[in-house]
């Protein structure tokens, strides 16, 4: 176990063969969105095509399932039950059965919070046997039942900013690197084998409880609504892709920087907004290649 930060070279995705096809580069579902909050889930659907992903289903409650599929048309979309807006609890059992069908689920973005719901991300992220990245308020839900990551069938990659870091470890990682690189670790070997923690912010840190390292690209101009929840979807079309957790995770989070370092040189860090890292995403992978 090593104590200094991973500095080796950030990992590669795949090479695209000539003959390849769409089902080459993994399905994504997405759990997303809410009435009021279907922009996130479409963030993380358009995040994960604009990032290499195959193809791309946002499972939404039915509010908010015309709004998600207006923004993309390559995005599928499946409107599921909903009761005032958000997922009801019967939902559980069509939504254990798409993510049999996907390669890799992201769940969380813009899902909102309610008792039934709650109960529904803790037993998505105890018994889907896909790898998950786990965001935003399923995060908040996953914090009254850490035990549901404990017994996860497969890889789990848990995408917290600080204030949902203190909802999962129920203390707020100190403001340093040092204090930030020992809390992250803390939680992911406490909660692993399975688990990868990426805990956001300025320089970012990402461990699987025995490595970690600090994100070096980003700005504070992606201090605005949304920009986690492309992040979600970049992560998430990587893990698609192939990628071991931990690199996907890595990769990520250099990707998503470098597209909020270009879309500040092209907007400036007041006006950017979510929308333009999507714009931006192309050029990231291009110089990354
Ligand atoms: P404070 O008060 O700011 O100091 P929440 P959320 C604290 C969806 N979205 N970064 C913070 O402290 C998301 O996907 C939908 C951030 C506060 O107490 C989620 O589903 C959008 N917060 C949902 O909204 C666009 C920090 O944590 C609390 C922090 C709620 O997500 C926007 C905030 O956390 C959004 O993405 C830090 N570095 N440090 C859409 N267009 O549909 C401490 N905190 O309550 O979970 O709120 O992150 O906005
Ligand atoms: P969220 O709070 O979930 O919307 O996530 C915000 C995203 O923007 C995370 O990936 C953060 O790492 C990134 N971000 C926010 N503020 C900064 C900053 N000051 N410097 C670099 N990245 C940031
Ligand atoms: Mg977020």
């Amino acid at each position: 176990m090593s104590t200094q930060p991973d500095t080796t070279p950030l990992p590669r995705l795949p090479t695209r063969d000539a003959d390849s096809h769409k089902g080459d580069y993994g399905r994504v579902l997405v759990i997303a969105g809410s009435r009021g909050m279907a922009g996130a889930a479409a963030l993380a659907g358009m995040a994960a095509l604009r990032s290499g992903a195959g193809l791309v289903t946002v499972a939404t409650p039915r509010a908010a399932q015309r709004t998600v599929a207006g923004f993309c048309p390559a995005l599928m979309t499946l409107g599921l039950m909903d009761n005032d807006g958000s997922f009801d609890g019967p939902a559980i059992d069509p939504l254990l059965d798409l993510a049999a069908k996907a390669d890799v689920v992201a769940l969380g973005p813009g899902l909102g919070r309610s008792v039934s719901l709650d109960l529904i991300v803790r037993r998505l992220v105890a018994e889907v046997d896909r790898p998950m990245v786990v965001d935003a308020d399923a995060l908040s839900a996953l914090a009254l039942d850490l035990p549901a990551l404990a017994d996860a069938p497969a890889p789990r990659v848990l995408t917290p900013h600080p204030g949902e870091f203190k909802r999962l470890a129920g203390a707020a990682p100190g403001p340093s690197d040092a204090e930030r690189v020992a809390a992250a670790r803390r939680f992911a070997s406490e909660h692993g084998p399975r688990t990868t923690l990426l805990l956001k912010g300025a320089r970012t840190v990402v461990t699987d409880g025995d490595r970690h390292a600090i994100n070096s690209t980003g700005n504070p101009g992606m201090a605005t609504a949304g920009c986690g929840d492309v992040l979600t979807g970049v992560l998430a079309a990587l893990l698609a892709q192939g990628l071991a957790p931990y690199d996907a995770a890595r990769l990520a989070a250099h990707l998503h920087g470098a597209a909020g370092d270009l879309a500040a040189e092209r907007v400036g860090p007041v006006s950017l907004i979510a929308t333009d890292l999507l714009e931006s995403l192309p050029v990231a992978f291009r110089q990354q290649a």
